[in-house]
Order: C-alpha cells, then structure tokens, then sequence
C-alpha cells in the first residue's frame, strides 16, 4: 500500500496546483501542453517528473498531442540527464491507475537516470 495516495478533484489535485504555481516546484522544462520538474521523492539523483499541464489522470486520457509532448520532453529531460550525470541507464516509468501503482492521480512520466553501482535494483519486469 503506498504511503501517499492524492485523490483530490480535478483543478485541486498536487499537479495541477503545481501547475498554477500554487505550490513550489523544482521545474526544469516546460512548453504549452507539459511540465517536467524534480520529484519530490528523488528515488536516484536526478529523478524527474513529465506531467501534462491539462488535468488528465490515466494514458487513456490524453489526447495524441499530450501523448507525442510527453514522450518528446522525456526525450529532452533524458538528455539533460545524459549531458549532466552521465547515467549508465535510464528507465522511464508511468503508472495508470492505483492498481497500477499510481499515487497521483494526474498523469505524469517518471524519468530515473541509473547508475549500476547507486544501490537500486531495478527488478521490474524482470528479477
Ligand atoms: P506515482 O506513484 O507514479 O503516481 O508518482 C507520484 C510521484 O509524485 C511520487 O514519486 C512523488 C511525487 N510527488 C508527490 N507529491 C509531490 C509534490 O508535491 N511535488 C513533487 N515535485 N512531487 C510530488
């Protein structure tokens, strides 16, 4: 069971205050349909979020725009990352609804830079 889970209503939800500015974010990107700042978690060094601006909770959601935006700022925040820790990996995660392991519930893209030596073990999907 996660620790957090944010089931707050569209427009009120953590994303979509951060989006408003209503709360401090760490951002490093934006354009007009996504936004990519620092997880508050950092579960390595480095680790980012991609969220849609728009309130859209799941993949199924976003419209084929939102779809090639996201992928398009994970490619630029995987390239900070590659420029600026030179990871020996990267993984990106995204998960669609709590039994998907969401706790946020407004999308977003977790962008994670590896090092084989940080500790993390990434067993998912395979062990
Ligand atoms: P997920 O479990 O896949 O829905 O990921 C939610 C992530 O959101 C989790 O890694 C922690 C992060 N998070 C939660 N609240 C905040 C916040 O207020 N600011 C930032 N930057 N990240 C947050």
């Amino acid at each position: 069971m996660p620790m957090f889970v944010d089931t707050s209503p569209p427009g009120q939800c953590i994303f979509c205050k951060l989006v408003a500015g209503e709360i401090p974010a760490a951002t490093i990107y934006e354009d007009a349909l996504t936004i990519a700042f620092m997880d508050i978690g950092q579960v390595n060094p480095g680790h980012v979020l991609v969220a849609t601006k728009r309130h859209a909770v799941t993949l199924l959601e976003l419209t084929p725009a939102e779809c090639a935006a996201v992928m398009q700022t994970a490619q630029r925040v995987a390239q900070a990352a590659e420029q600026a820790f030179g990871p020996d990996g990267i993984t990106l995660f995204q998960a669609n609804g709590a039994a998907g392991g969401q706790t946020v519930f407004h999308f977003h893209l977790h962008m994670l830079p590896r090092h084989v030596d940080d500790g993390m073990h990434l067993t998912w999907p395979r062990k």
